[in-house]
């Protein structure tokens, strides 16, 4: 046992907690292996490929979707007859039956804990929804002590309002017959959970604060931040890799990322990048709430990249980008909001046909225009940093550095140029340096008035380079 669990692990230990599942979920033993695991899913939607996806990125088995048309049910999700069909079936199915050796029942929606709780009293096996396979998702993979803290926190969350249906049913008399508890356990387990959160969320405010702070000094330095954001397997983590070069993980499952990372753009370490977790539909407010700090981290930007994965199906394509914008804007604080930009990925694994459908989708959100990328062919990226650098700076400028009697030597001019932004060409106008420089203006005019004399700000000769998106647009209409 990890020892940030042992005060939850004491209690109950002494007290066998189960939570929503007779199966025997003790709030301490916080699994993180769950892979072969045999599960039935039940559902009351037909569309039931992204909850497998998710299950299957945790190497759960599900031997068998059980459909039930119609609105669920307010107490036990399915009907129920259904219900104590299934539960009958389970807690009956001999060696060699499909079902022999399942210990998990899934539940496509997010359940309240009044369904949590009817369903594992009658299937007799550990139960999760939709909030809880995430839970148990995000434990899988939160490795640093960040995560951690967070996914534990949402976790104890979660757990403390089924604990509370747990106490209700003691208290009025609704016995839950899987025998373990009894009131004064599961108040003291109630207790105990409820102290522990307020000590997460007290040492998750004291980490907020911090990387508060650290935002507010990187700005007073004048580095500028750019937040990669997009729903969950975007391509978030590759894109970060290939502008900081810096190594972070990537793989093909949901949610590898969960914390923060960030890097330096490696054309412009003025520029610093934010990778963070990904966005997925019909999250509780309340989950999201325990991402908050992780997602500031990256939300409080400069300029804020919205990635999609231009290879989805267009009604993905569509969805995905809805959910990230929703979630974004009710993350954001609209006074203080960064400029958004699209950035469609993966463009090596789509042909450009797709590419303008998606810009069509991303026209139609009414969301700013997009580029196309691959972080694996490098397509696209070259344009990709331009675009930022002109997001964050406007057009670049040619400034003509002059020698006057009594002023700065032009090294030390040219060191604070590089101090405020990016020189990106040097060249000479008879015994003068032109400099090509990406900076905002009112760094210039600061620079300029501390030289005067010495820097003349000349018309800049730039074309802004055309994306990979354009080329085909193009063609079409040139067509
Ligand atoms: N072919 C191709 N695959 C890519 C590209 N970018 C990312 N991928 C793949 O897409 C998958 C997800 O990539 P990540 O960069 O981990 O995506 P993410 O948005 O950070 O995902 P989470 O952190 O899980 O939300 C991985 O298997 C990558 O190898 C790309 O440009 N081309
Ligand atoms: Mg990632």
């Amino acid at each position: 046992m990890r020892d940030e669990d042992s005060r939850t692990g004491s209690m109950a230990q002494s007290t066998p907690l189960v939570l929503a599942g007779a199966g025997g979920m003790d709030i301490a033993d916080f699994a993180t292996d769950h892979s072969g695991r045999k599960a039935i899913l039940l559902t009351r939607d037909k569309d039931t490929w992204e909850f497998e996806e998710l299950a299957e990125t945790m190497g759960l088995d599900i031997i068998e979707v059980i459909f039930q048309s119609g609105n669920e049910d307010p107490h036990g999700f399915f009907g129920k007859g259904r219900l104590q069909d299934v539960g009958d079936e389970l807690s009956q199915s001999p060696k060699g039956h499909p079902w022999n050796g399942i210990d998990l029942v899934l539940v496509h929606q997010n359940a309240s804990p009044r369904q949590l709780v009817s369903i594992s009293k009658v299937v007799g096996v550990e139960v999760w929804d939709r909030v809880r396979l995430l839970l148990a998702l995000f434990t899988t993979h939160a490795s640093s002590v960040e995560a951690r803290t967070q996914v534990r926190l949402a976790r104890l969350r979660a757990d403390r309002s089924v604990l509370r249906e747990v106490v209700r049913r003691e208290t009025t008399g609704e016995r839950l017959g899987f025998g373990a508890g009894g009131k004064t356990g599961w108040s003291g387990i109630l207790e105990v959970v409820g102290r522990e959160v307020a000590s997460l969320q007290k040492r998750q405010r004291r980490h907020a604060a911090s990387q508060a702070e650290r935002r507010r000094q990187r700005r007073r330095t004048g580095a500028k931040t750019v937040g990669l954001a997009g729903y969950t397997n975007a391509g978030k983590s590759s894109l970060f890799r290939v502008l900081s070069g810096k190594e972070v993980l990537v793989e093909d499952k949901l949610f590898s990322t969960l914390e923060t990372t960030v890097g330096r753009m490696q054309a412009s370490p003025r520029i610093l990048l934010a990778d963070t977790i990904g966005f997925i539909d019909r999250v509780p407010a309340e989950l999201l709430d325990a991402f908050k700090a992780t997602l500031s981290e990256s939300l409080e930007c400069d300029l804020l990249l919205l990635l999609a994965d231009v290879g989805d199906e267009p009604i993905e394509i569509e969805r995905k980008l809805c959910t990230s914008r929703r979630d974004l804007l009710d993350r954001m604080d609209a006074e203080d909001s960064p400029e958004v930009f699209v950035v469609l990925t993966k463009c090596d694994l789509a042909s450009p046909e797709q590419y303008d459908v998606a810009k069509k989708i991303v026209e139609d959100l009414a969301l700013p225009s997009a580029v196309v990328v691959s972080s694996f062919s490098g397509e696209g990226i070259a344009q990709l940093r331009d675009m930022i650098l002109l997001k964050i700076y406007g057009l670049p400028h040619s400034l003509l550095l002059k020698n006057v009697d009594g002023g700065l030597a032009i090294p030390a001019i040219v060191s604070r140029l590089h101090d405020i932004g990016l020189v990106t060409n040097t060249s000479f106008q008879g015994e003068n340096k032109v400099i090509t420089l990406w900076a905002d203006r009112v760094s210039i005019a600061k620079l300029m008035a501390k030289s005067p004399n010495q820097i003349e700000v000349m018309k800049a000769n730039y074309q802004s380079p055309k994306n990979i998106g354009d080329a085909h647009s193009q063609k079409v209409e040139e067509e």
